[in-house]
């Protein structure tokens, strides 16, 4: 892979980690890449391979790429020992019927969301990305890749500019090398970017790109459907020579909400404020009278398509909410109902008994069940 192995300020090291790291135990380091049993840290000038099934069991927190954390040394064994607070999280909803995340990148700053001009830019696929993006707490930045192949880039741009607003975007080109000096003004020393997008579309090539070498390995769309293999399988972190982190992922294509209330929020800006101006707390934006939403609708500030969609994403969000609250419930009775077995068996344990006296055995013997 690299010929040169990264210092801790290669790979984003701030004074607040350098905190950190002076109360904890162990090596300071962060993730490359995060598996079940052994993950890849970078530290001081060195690459460590790193037990990590015992913070998982002990903390609930499934390492991921991005982490900081420490090293540790168990029966000669490097383990992963504390993760460091997350400053960012980008996460989706796992695939499946249980509802619990799926970290995809820690502690970064920007979120490259990735669209390919070699095809039609899907707009609810977009807004599902700059949704969860806004929700980790990092800064989206939209990146139209491939820009050498079309003539229309820049009218793109600005029809992506127009449902994010505030958001930057940017039409490039690791071929002709068109704006690739905006792309690199975000991946500068101190900070860490991630790339979200589906497979093909160029993530890959950009880090290699940005890292001056082949750093990541790249395959063709095929031809027929312009789809891309699924070539990058993993999660890495790949410091860069200039100074900047990047995260390369897998191309996703189910993008689940997770948490992300403030995401839909910041995503449907116009939305969010047009509510503001509802007159009832409770308005479903239908038909009842001084609605702030609809009147946008009506003067052309909120588009049809906008509303559905945010009104779809809403109702993602509510319904995990519920199904979140339905299972602490369930938990919360299963405790409860657990802890009131054991104060029964505590007392019948305690209680006098005049059985046994009269020589039958005690339910204090009982076997308890
Ligand atoms: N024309 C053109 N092709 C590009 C550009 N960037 C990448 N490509 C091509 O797009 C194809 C896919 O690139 P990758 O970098 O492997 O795509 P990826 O997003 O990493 O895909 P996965 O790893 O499968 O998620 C390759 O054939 C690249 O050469 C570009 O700026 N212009
Ligand atoms: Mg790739
Ligand atoms: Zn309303």
């Amino acid at each position: 892979m690299k010929d040169w192995t990264p210092t801790l300020a290669d790979i984003g090291w701030t004074g607040a980690r350098a905190d950190w790291a002076a109360t904890a135990e162990g090596t300071p380091g962060r993730i490359a890449r995060a598996n079940r049993g052994f993950s890849l840290v970078f530290t001081d000038g060195a690459a460590v391979l790193a037990a990590s099934g015992s913070v998982r069991a002990d903390t609930g927190i499934a390492p991921a790429t991005g982490d900081w954390t420490t090293i540790v040394d168990v029966d000669g064994v490097p383990t992963l020992g504390e993760i460091g607070e997350r400053t960012t999280t980008l996460a989706r909803r796992a695939p499946g019927r249980h509802p619990e995340p799926q970290v995809l990148a820690t502690n970064i700053d920007d979120v490259f969301v990735m669209h390919g001009l070699d095809r039609p830019i899907n707009f609810r696929r977009l807004e599902r990305q700059l949704t969860i993006a806004f929700a980790s707490g990092a800064t989206p930045v939209v990146l139209l890749t491939k820009s050498d192949e079309v003539r229309h880039a820049a009218e793109a741009a600005s029809s992506v500019e127009k449902i994010a607003p505030g958001v930057e975007v940017i039409p490039f080109s690791t071929r002709t090398g068109e704006n690739m000096d905006r792309v690199r003004s975000h991946t500068v020393p101190g900070r860490t970017v991630v790339l979200l997008g589906l497979s093909g579309i160029g993530k890959s090539t950009l880090v290699n790109e940005l890292s001056g070498g082949q750093v990541q390995r790249t395959a063709e769309v095929r031809a027929t459907d312009q789809k891309g293999r699924h070539t990058t399988v993993t999660r890495d972190l790949i410091p860069l020579p200039d100074g900047g982190v990047i995260i390369d992922t897998p191309g996703i294509r189910e993008i689940g909400l997770w948490q992300a209330h403030t995401g839909i929020a910041r995503t449907f800006a116009e939305i969010t404020e047009a509510v503001e101006a509802c007159r009832f707390g409770d308005c479903d934006h239908r038909d009842e009278p001084g609605c702030g939403v609809r009147a946008a609708v009506s003067d052309g500030t909120i588009t049809a398509r906008r509303l559905d969609h945010w009104r779809d994403l809403t109702a993602e969000d509510e319904l995990q909410d519920t199904q979140l609250d339905e299972f602490a419930r369930r938990a919360e009775s299963r405790d409860r109902a657990h802890a009131e077995r054991r104060a029964n068996d505590e007392r019948q344990a305690k209680r006098p008994s005049g059985k046994r006296r009269g020589g039958k055995g005690g339910s204090g013997k009982k076997k308890r069940r």
